[in-house]
């Protein structure tokens, strides 16, 4: 294989780093978001809001794709205060953020001097990916750009493979352009710390693997340290995320979106996030999302310990409004999800994955030292046990309540089954302690001979 795999799996600061981001924000901006999925009271029927260019049927306003290219003429998010922004996702907890450069539309919110389609032949006239870029790292945020190679405005770009010369030489020159910006970008922006792919599932592209290949080793020779996520390319055979040998290509698997894995061992070792949206399926900004139902706090949290269990960062992507503003809802969001995230910290950030069997009560994360239980079925009978294997070398010695540190009964119990392979550890949860959230139950490993006493035993 030729075109497989340009790295391994990575073990520099900016990949460690990235195990420890935990959660993440994408933001979806650009000019899909004046529409907000309507035009003068008509809706597609079936399109997430960002795609609403490619509205057709009886319902789509006439001559709709050139009303909507023509939105750069109107594009002036004056609301927009990227240093607001960036402290609201400061304060839900946020450690990267996504941030969409330039989406299917093909409009770039920097001024790239490679397109005739950017902020600059706009109102705004501003360089939001700069504004973007510098707020976010001031909060101590790491930005990673979001890029759209599939690109409706170029008029170069194709869906498919073809034969005829013009189109070829097209398809050249978008090729061209794509490289451009995307140096571009990264001499820019030199704070970015990782590149964001979309749009590469066409013919077009998949066939370009030598190019893909050349660009990729480009991009990470001008940029060391940079994260590229699955979604960027494919081998010869055209096999993405993944090379044909089953080898990842890039530094993390990015194909978890609106999906989450079913369970640790099936990411087999790989670095991975889940980019999630709040609603169904809206990415950019709805301004009527009716009874579509919208994730709570509530779901979120799960979610969140649901993929650090397994190793990985949740991503909540946020859709602000034409003038930039986030919506009410979102700023709901981000502050319940941040006051849990701020109160259990420990569990979220410097913890990942625990080998231990999973529980249906929440989920395990640990950090080698202790093992957090974020507990999302509170037990009636109030009792969390755990299972460990009877050789484990470190056990629980001591449980408490992470948020409050209130300190919790933990006993060995020998309840007579499983006895020869476990040992089962319960954390009794006061019947006073009141939560009206998932909770943490922070479990202190020790050597095993230092563990609790069987203090069932000692009752009998
Ligand atoms: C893409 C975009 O089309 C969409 O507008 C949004 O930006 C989202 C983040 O990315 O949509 C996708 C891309 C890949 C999958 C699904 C939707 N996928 O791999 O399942």
């Amino acid at each position: 294989m030729r075109f497989g795999p340009l790295v391994g799996h990575r073990d520099d600061e900016a990949m460690r780093r990235f195990r420890r981001y935990g959660l993440g924000q994408f933001i979806h901006f650009g000019l899909y978001s004046i529409p907000g999925n309507e035009w003068h009271g008509e809706r597609p029927a079936s399109l997430a809001p960002e795609w609403i260019r490619a509205w057709s049927g009886p319902n789509a306003p006439e001559d709709w794709p050139q009303t909507y290219d023509r939105l750069n003429e109107v594009f002036d998010p004056t609301e927009l205060d990227a240093r607001e922004w960036a402290r609201q996702a400061k304060r839900m907890g946020a450690r990267y953020m996504i941030f969409t450069t330039k989406h299917h539309d093909g409009f770039a919110l920097w001024p790239s001097a490679h397109s005739d389609y950017t902020v600059a032949q706009s109102p705004c006239g501003r360089d939001l990916v700069g504004e973007v870029v510098d707020a976010y790292t001031a909060e101590g945020i790491d930005v990673f750009l979001y890029f759209s190679v599939l690109d409706w405005h170029h008029p170069g770009y194709t869906t498919t493979v073809t034969d005829d010369d013009a189109e070829r030489a097209g398809w050249q020159d978008f090729l061209e352009y794509t490289r451009a910006q995307l140096l571009e970008l990264l001499d820019r922006y030199p704070a970015a710390k990782g590149l964001w792919f979309d749009g590469t599932w066409d013919a077009s592209w998949v066939a370009s693997y030598e190019f893909t290949h050349r660009l990729e080793q480009e991009l990470r020779e001008r940029r060391p340290g940079l994260i590229i996520g699955s979604r960027f390319r494919n081998d010869e055979h055209g096999a993405r995320h993944f090379d044909s040998n089953g080898r990842l290509l890039g530094d993390y698997e990015q194909g978890w979106e609106r999906k989450l894995p079913a369970d640790h061992a099936m990411l087999d070792g790989h670095d991975w996030d889940g980019v999630m949206t709040i609603g169904p399926n809206a990415w950019g900004f709805m301004r009527d999302t009716g009874d579509q139902y919208q994730k709570t706090a509530d779901d979120l949290i799960d979610l969140l310990m649901r993929c650090r269990s397994m190793g990985g960062n949740l991503v909540v992507n946020f859709g602000p409004d034409g003038e930039g503003r986030m919506t009410p809802y979102e700023g709901k969001i981000a502050e319940q999800l941040g006051g849990w995230v701020r109160e259990n910290a420990d569990a979220v950030y410097d913890a990942g994955h625990v080998d231990l069997d999973e529980t249906p009560l929440g989920w395990l994360t640990g950090d080698g030292d202790r093992v957090f239980l974020t507990i999302v079925n509170r037990p009636v009978t109030g009792i969390a046990r755990l299972r460990f294997p009877s050789d484990a070398p470190r056990v629980p010695v001591s449980a408490r309540l992470l948020a409050s540190g209130r300190e919790l009964e933990l006993r060995r119990t020998d309840i007579g089954f499983d006895l020869d392979a476990a040992i089962h550890y319960d954390v009794v949860i006061p019947a006073d302690f009141a939560a009206d959230r998932a909770f943490v139950v922070e479990i202190a490993l020790g050597a095993a001979s230092a563990g609790v006493s069987d203090r069932a035993a000692a009752h009998m």
